[in-house]
């Protein structure tokens, strides 16, 4: 079907039938809890009358700004494509490391790498083939490394290149790949080519990023940071302003330029020769701006809480520049130092693997809906292989500051919706935790978990549903041991410079102190940062950690979990060991068992005439099971009674 560019006389289906305008309505739907059904009746209208309609309440540009975004991706042919071989990523199970978290290797209270290395065993055991490390790299840690200052150092605090060469041989002799963070969207305001850039903006450096000159007083345009504020700071000893969607040290760099884009494809071959295995890639559909800079949509800012984002979450450049870094960057040309070695069938390890001729890109891209998704990922289409679609982390109408339960209805809906709009080119990323956000275990449990039984249950269920989906796995450190969220009760026990400055930014306006503290409380990212509980005591033995947990539970430690066969951490090894010898698990068909019954969410998976079946009760409460014919033999939890437990999940096989 030929591309149609969108007119003010095109109509709401139309916009709805492109890629980009059924992404865009999703989640301005989202973002307000509107159903979808508004979508169907206002089909037939006219965006022309739409704009008269709701002009009072989006401002002026509204609708042209929806009609700019469709019309600048006419890219849209995802079908016929072919797939390759299943690549080595379908079938793997990832693992989110946050060093600084992690494990403490000579007692300073921050996380390094030779903790990571001591650690190595646990990964294996878990049944993990590939560590993704959240960012080691030199940085003053103004955003916790994703603001770099040297992409080839590693940061002091964490280790040497030796140790980090050491961890990827680690990883190697144990059959795991290993993936680091590429922050690339922006440097740190100490990174070398900035601080030359500041020295000489009309020289090569100040064209490595967005420098741009004017009034002090007023910033080039409405943009707002993610890290409160406007988006630009000023730097009087250059007399310009720079532009940093995150933190105010957070720059960011102009892919427009060429020798960026060299510099970054230089930067992945170097890591690409050390070994490493690819890359997680930070917010990586916002490197593309468009021209101008346009000013952002005051009404699309407000829904979505930040201004400009519908000029740059998927900017005019985008596709052209994933494809040159996969080429220049990703696509090897040199032999790795190392490669894993395989892992065979009876559980024993073979001989190295051969080198893996890309490395892996996984997209970090909020904002990225299900068909954008598609465009960024699809096979063949040579951009990234995997992307994160953040919309499972909240329900309608939530944001990640809003203090409530999540509806686990919303859970089996977010994965019908997505799996059914997929073709066989894709391939999605199943995440319900990482470092940015509170434990999904807390927000589905709303403080019944302070209940060990339910917390246990309801960390089991949750690894059911992730390591079962139709997908890959990625889950996020702690996760196995059913960590939640933390009792902070003060703004200084806080290290997150978002919540630290979104608390400033509130009180600035006048936000009593309850209201306050209950958004920080139910948004913060220090949630999922603290360390790791290695120990009943906790992560970090007698040091001071540079982020306190205060979890004390008895029971969800890993010293308690390992040997105890009922545990959390038993149920995700099990499950992984079951899906590393079913492949009906992974890569086998996924169709919904009785969607429409509330409180139960299940799915069969199928291949090659092996089935299986999975059953959860999301809810506090006792239900009863829906009936279902065959021979049905649970092979992890149980026993398979009428009535389904509160919390329950089992793993089925069909015979
Ligand atoms: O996060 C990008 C991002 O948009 C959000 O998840 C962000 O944390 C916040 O929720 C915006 O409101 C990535 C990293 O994962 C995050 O840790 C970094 O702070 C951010 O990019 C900047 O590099």
């Amino acid at each position: 079907m030929a591309f149609q560019p969108l007119t003010r006389r095109s109509t709401v289906r139309d916009v709805y039938r492109t890629a980009v305008g059924r992404d865009a309505i999703d989640k301005l739907l989202l973002q307000s809890g509107v159903p979808r059904a508004a979508v169907t009746a206002a089909g037939p209208l006219r965006l022309s009358l739409i704009d008269r309609l709701t002009s009072r309440y989006t401002g002026p540009g509204f609708i042209d700004a929806i009609i700019k975004l469709v019309n600048s991706e006419a890219d849209l042919p995802l079908e016929g494509l072919s797939p390759d071989p299943v690549p080595w990523w379908q079938e793997a199970v990832f693992y989110q490391i946050y060093p600084r978290s992690f494990a403490d290797s000579d007692g300073d209270g921050i996380g390094d790498l030779r903790g990571i290395i001591s650690h190595l065993d646990h990964l294996a055991d878990l049944g993990v083939d590939c560590v993704w490390l959240s960012p080691i790299f030199d940085s003053p840690n103004q955003d916790m490394g994703y603001d770099v200052r040297d992409y080839r150092a590693v940061m002091e605090e964490m280790g040497t290149l030796e140790d980090l060469d050491e961890l990827i041989r680690g990883c190697h002799e144990r059959g795991m790949r290993i993936i680091l963070d590429l922050v690339v969207n922006h440097t740190s305001d100490q990174h070398a080519w900035f601080q030359e850039a500041l020295l000489d903006p009309d020289g090569p450096y100040g064209d490595y990023y967005f420098l741009e000159r004017g009034d002090p007083k007023t910033p080039p345009n409405n943009w707002t940071s993610f890290f409160s504020g406007p988006a630009w700071r000023w730097f009087p000893e250059a007399g310009r302003w720079a532009l940093h969607l995150f933190a105010d040290g957070q720059m960011d760099l102009r892919w427009d330029n060429p020798d960026v884009r060299r510099e970054v494809a230089d930067i992945v071959g170097w890591w690409l020769e050390r070994g490493i295995d690819g890359f997680r890639l930070d917010v990586i559909n916002y490197i593309s701006k468009p021209e101008g800079l346009p000013d952002g949509n005051a009404f699309v800012g407000a829904l979505m809480g930040f201004v400009g984002v519908e000029h740059y979450f998927y900017g005019p450049r985008l596709g052209e520049f994933l494809r040159g870094l996969r080429r220049d960057g990703f696509t090897r040309d040199r032999p790795p130092a190392s490669t894993p070695r395989r892992r065979l069938e009876d559980g024993t390890l073979g001989d190295p693997l051969p080198p893996d001729p890309v490395g892996v890109m996984v997209g970090e891209t909020p904002g990225v809906g299900v068909q954008l998704g598609r465009l960024l990922s699809g096979g063949g289409r040579d951009q990234l292989d995997l992307i994160f679609n953040f919309d499972v982390l909240d329900t309608p109408g939530h944001t990640r500051w809003d203090d409530y339960v999540y509806d686990p209805e919303y859970l089996k809906r977010f994965y019908r919706t997505y799996l059914s709009e997929l073709s066989p080119n894709d391939w999605i990323a199943v995440f319900l935790d990482n470092h940015d956000n509170p434990r999904m275990l807390s927000k589905l449990a709303g403080g019944a978990e302070r209940d060990p039984a339910v917390r246990t249950a309801v960390g089991k269920l949750l690894a059911t549903v992730q390591l079962t989906m139709r997908g890959t796995p990625f889950l996020y450190q702690g996760q196995e041991l059913a960590a939640v969220n933390q009792g902070f009760e003060h703004i200084d026990q806080l290290r997150d410079v978002e919540s630290v400055n979104r608390h400033a930014e509130l009180l600035a306006e006048g936000v009593g102190p309850r209201a306050l503290w209950r958004q920080i409380l139910a948004g913060s990212r220090d949630h999922a940062r603290v360390p790791m509980r290695w120990t009943r005591e906790g992560g970090f033995g007698d040091a001071v950690a540079w982020l306190e947990g205060h979890d004390e539970t008895p029971g969800f430690s890993a010293a308690e979990q390992v040997p105890d066969p009922a545990s959390v951490y038993a149920w995700h090894r099990d499950l992984i060991a079951l899906r590393r010898h079913h492949r009906a698990l992974t890569l086998g068909e996924l169709t919904w068992v009785r969607p429409e019954v509330k409180g139960y969410l299940a799915y069969e998976r199928s291949l090659d005439g092996e089935r299986f079946l999975i059953e959860t009760n999301p809810t506090p409460k006792q239900r009863r099971r829906p009936k279902l014919t065959g021979r049905i033999v649970p092979v992890l939890g149980g026993p398979r009674k009428s009535t389904m437990r509160p919390w329950e999940a089992i793993v089925s096989r069909i015979d």
